[in-house]
């Protein structure tokens, strides 16, 4: 790569190559093999996290995204949706450092919607031409298991009422596990034997396709946290390991449900950590995208169907769309004398995920936990999305709306459109699988995706 500044301007970071000062020549092996396209090693990922140079890892990294999706000024594209949390409860078995959501059951704050609640929110999420509802909640310890199906199908039913095709994005991995308990079909949940795990696996199985059955359309990437066992045992002892929550999706993906990624940073692991479960993740999608290929069906692929599957191939099997870096939000959490990480850290973990990942189509910086005007700026450092209009958002709270309601985070359309522009991308409106929606110019809560 030249370090010319005599290029295009209006490419953003990986087009213009302005950043010339105070370049690290450490990372021209990096630069070279991101170039060609190569896999990068744990020990890359600890050059990325090290180097001062933090502007040659924003390119880096934009290099990657602007070829999966184009650059800023030359057609590239950045996507957002509309959708709606739900969240269904915050009664919560376990006591995680990290978590502030969670409440117990008599506890004040403590809820557990009902359906005629879940109703009344699809009407509105419909109203407001809403794609996607994301549904997660706490670890309920009495919900009985038919309440979990019935929060799917009444989302379902009552969309498809009011005339809309409602995606139901829903249960983290962990919520999976816990239904698969009271569903009591968990079986070998202590047997470290091959046939203790396919004991695990068939349990799991069941609770998915009863899900699937009843409408789900696909898994959201939390519960993740990090994917270490010193992490897990210090800071959410009682949730499961990177083992079971990879077999969760894995069965997911083998029921032709796409799912989601995340990682939580910036509370007590290594950076080192974080690139495992980078590793781990890239891994498991690798396998997902083996099955994809090997099961795919001949029809027209959707859109960025598979990184490295591009054939005319509808996929029959799911695997992971999207990594999502949640930066660890530390007040109201029993972590809450830790610093949290900083705006840079942020933005190079983005950074660092679209580079690690390279077998992911689509790195999201959530906006709501990463702030809109520092989503706009990861557009330019690797994100391709920024999520959608959310409206409540229950996990974290970021003190941004209206006085008596600090969880409600909405933000219209237009302002997620101008930050995308604002940033050199084309807006596209995706649906929960990263479809383009289209919208009747008369009715624009009518929708469809292509
Ligand atoms: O699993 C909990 C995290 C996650 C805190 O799939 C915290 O499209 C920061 O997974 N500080 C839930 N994070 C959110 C999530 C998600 C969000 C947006 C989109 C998608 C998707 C998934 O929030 C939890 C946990 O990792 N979390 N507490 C905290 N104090």
């Amino acid at each position: 790569m030249t370090t010319s500044a005599a290029q295009p301007t209006g490419r953003g970071l990986a087009g213009a190559r302005a950043h010339t000062r105070g370049r690290d020549r450490r990372l021209d092996a990096v630069r070279e093999k991101v170039e060609r396209g190569e896999r990068l090693t744990l020990e890359d990922g600890d050059l990325l996290y090290t180097t001062p140079d933090i502007w040659s890892v924003c390119e880096l990294a934009a290099t990657v995204r602007n070829r999966l999706h184009g650059a800023p000024g030359a057609g590239g594209i950045a996507y957002y949706n509309i959708n709606r949390h739900l969240n269904y409860s915050n009664v919560c078995a376990l006591s995680c450092k990290f978590c502030e959501f969670y409440r117990k059951k008599d506890e004040p704050g403590a809820y557990t919607r009902d359906m005629a609640y879940v109703r009344e929110e699809v009407r509105k999420a419909v109203e407001a031409g809403a794609t996607e509802i994301h549904s997660v909640g706490g670890l309920h310890p009495y919900l009985p298991w038919s309440y979990y199906p019935e929060l799917v199908s009444t989302i379902r039913d009552e969309a498809k009422r009011l005339g809309s095709d409602l995606h139901v994005k829903a249960f983290t991995a962990v919520e999976v596990v816990h239904l698969a308990r009271i569903a009591k079909v968990y079986r070998g949940a202590n047997d470290a034997s091959d046939e203790g795990r396919a004991a695990r696996r068939e349990g799991i199985r069941w609770v998915l396709s009863e899900l699937k059955k009843a409408g789900l359309g696909s898994l959201p990437g939390g519960g993740a946290e990090v994917f270490d066992d010193r992490v897990h045992d210090e800071a959410f002892k009682g949730k499961i390991r990177s083992d079971v929550w990879l077999d969760v999706h894995r069965e997911a993906h083998a029921l032709g449900l796409n799912t989601n990624a995340t990682i939580l940073y910036g509370h007590i692991e290594q950076r080192r950590e974080r690139l495992v479960h980078m590793q781990m993740l890239r891994d498991a999608q690798d396998e997902a995208l083996s099955e994809v290929a090997r099961h795919s069906v001949p029809g027209a692929s959707p859109p960025h169907a598979a990184v490295s599957a591009g054939t005319e191939c509808r996929p029959t099997k799911g695997r992971f769309q999207t990594i999502i870096p949640l930066p660890f939000f530390p007040d109201g959490s029993d972590l809450e004398h830790l610093p949290g990480p900083t705006g840079l850290e942020n933005l190079r973990t983005l950074a660092i995920a679209r580079l690690m990942l390279d077998n992911f189509a689509h790195v999201k910086a959530f906006w709501i936990m990463q702030t809109l005007p520092m989503a706009q700026l990861m557009l330019q450092c690797g994100a391709d999305d920024i999520d959608g209009t959310v409206v409540w958002y229950d996990i974290t709270k970021v003190p941004q709306g209206a006085k008596d309601a600090p969880t409600h985070q909405e933000v219209n359309v237009w302002t997620l459109q101008k930050a995308i522009r604002d940033a050199g991308f084309e807006p596209v409106e995706r649906d929960t699988l990263y479809r383009r929606v289209f919208r009747d110019d008369k009715d624009p809560r009518a929708w469809r995706a292509a």
